[in-house]
């Protein structure tokens, strides 16, 4: 829909909204009440994927306190959460042509709530995944393994959308999170990467000078992964030694 047409139809919109507020003889109370109660599914909808995210923030949490005690150091650097606002919603609802409808897009859209979890070295990724997984109130829906099988981009991480149950007032719910894990050097790439691919005023040479670019910075970075992993594990074999 282009600007003109969407502004003709919210215009609409607006028209018809007045027209029945007068037409019912609704004082401003009333149509508050009528505006809430409008808006009490939609809320309820983004608020099951708040609850499911810290449900799962607070699984991740749990373990890596533990790990920290196993392991001697704590397997996390950072929990990053979020729950996809309302506009991308819509974008990726138009773009797959998901029936415009909450249940619709409730089965359809996999990462409503985003949970990313950062990781100094990529074992530690494997190992809070399995945990993850081994919990017996979370169902595995997909898993995707950017690490072995990275992105044409480069990009690397590993993808699981899961199901967690959350406990509301008179119901049990299972709602869906997608979890990526990687591990600091792979979300450095990504953050770069993500913010280069959405600036407007790079010429289309010069984007694909600079995607070729960051595709080799992938490997180098996957190296350096590499080789940090090997130092962490001559350092636990040492240790066991002791
Ligand atoms: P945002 O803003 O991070 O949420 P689906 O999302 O299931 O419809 P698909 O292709 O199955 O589509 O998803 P995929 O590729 O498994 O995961 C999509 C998400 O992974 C993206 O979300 C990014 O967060 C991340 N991602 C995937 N590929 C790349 C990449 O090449 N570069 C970077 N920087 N991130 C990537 P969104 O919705 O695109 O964005």
């Amino acid at each position: 829909m282009d600007n003109e047409k969407f502004k003709d139809s919210a215009e609409k919109m607006a028209t018809e909204l007045a027209k029945f507020t007068r037409d019912m003889d609704l004082n401003e109370e009333m149509f508050l009440d009528l505006i809430e109660d409008s808006l009490y599914p939609v809320e309820q909808f983004f608020a099951n994927y708040s609850c499911a995210i810290m449900e799962i923030e607070t699984k991740f949490k749990v373990l890596n306190e533990q790990f920290s005690l196993k392991y001697d150091g704590n397997p996390i650097e950072s929990i990053h959460s979020r729950v996809k606002d309302y506009d991308s919603i819509i974008r990726k609802v138009i773009r797959k042509k998901i029936p415009r409808d909450l249940d619709s897009i409730e089965e359809k859209i996999n990462d409503i709530a985003g949970v990313r979890v950062v990781c100094s070295f990529v074992d530690d990724i494997y190992r809070l995944a399995d945990c993850l997984l081994q919990q017996d109130d979370i169902t595995l829906i997909r898993r995707k393994d950017y690490i072995k099988n990275p992105k044409p981009t480069g990009y690397r991480s590993l993808h699981l959308i899961v199901s967690v149950p959350i406990f509301l007032e008179n119901e049990k719910k299972d709602v869906k999170v997608e979890v990526q894990l990687r591990t600091i050097a792979m979300d450095f790439w990504a953050s770069l990467e993500h913010k280069i691919r959405y600036k407007k005023n790079i010429s289309p040479e010069t984007l694909s000078k600079l995607s070729h670019e960051l595709t080799d910075c992938a490997e180098i970075s996957a190296s350096l992964d590499s080789r940090m992993q090997n130092v962490r594990n001559l350092i636990l074999s040492e240790n066991l030694k002791k």
